[in-house]
């Protein structure tokens, strides 16, 4: 099934120059780019984009470095893209993704591991309708 989901390029990528390559695993993959913007996070919208992990110790770090510097958010679609997606990225914790992954070929720490991506369809129409409020 053809779906869309939501990519980002946290700080860490962007600031290590890593946005080409990702866009590039991105279209070699054969997804489409739907939408496409760099942007420097508010508090508000990081703190809601991350609304499941509230409770954790570490959530104020991860807000805190969200919105440290500008990221990449992306809009990708194709067939079965929010499963792939997070194939492509590999686990959360780098140390554990699979070889040929982003994480496992491009990061070493869980809190800096470069990509985000929605891990659900309900997620995806979530964060997509939060990034890209003006996206049917
Ligand atoms: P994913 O990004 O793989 O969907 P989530 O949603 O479980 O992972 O976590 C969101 C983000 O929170 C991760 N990308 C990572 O940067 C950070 N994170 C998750 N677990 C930890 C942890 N134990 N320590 C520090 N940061 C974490």
């Amino acid at each position: 099934m053809s779906e869309r989901t939501l990519v980002l390029v946290k700080p860490d990528g962007v600031a290590r120059g890593l946005v080409g390559e990702i866009l590039s695993r991105i279209e070699r993959k054969g997804f489409r780019l739907v939408a496409l913007e760099l942007r420097t996070l508010d508090r508000e919208t990081a703190e809601e984009h991350y609304g499941e992990h509230r409770d954790k110790a570490f959530f104020g770090e991860l807000v805190d470095f969200i919105t440290s510097a500008p990221l990449l958010a992306a809009v990708i679609e194709g067939r079965e893209a929010i499963a792939s997606w997070r194939t492509m990225m590999g686990a959360t914790d780098p140390a554990k993704a699979n070889p040929g992954s982003i994480r496992a070929d491009l990061a070493t720490l869980m809190g800096e591991n470069v990509t985000h991506g929605s891990d659900s369809l309900e997620s995806a129409s979530r964060e997509i309708a939060l990034f890209f409020p003006g996206l049917a």
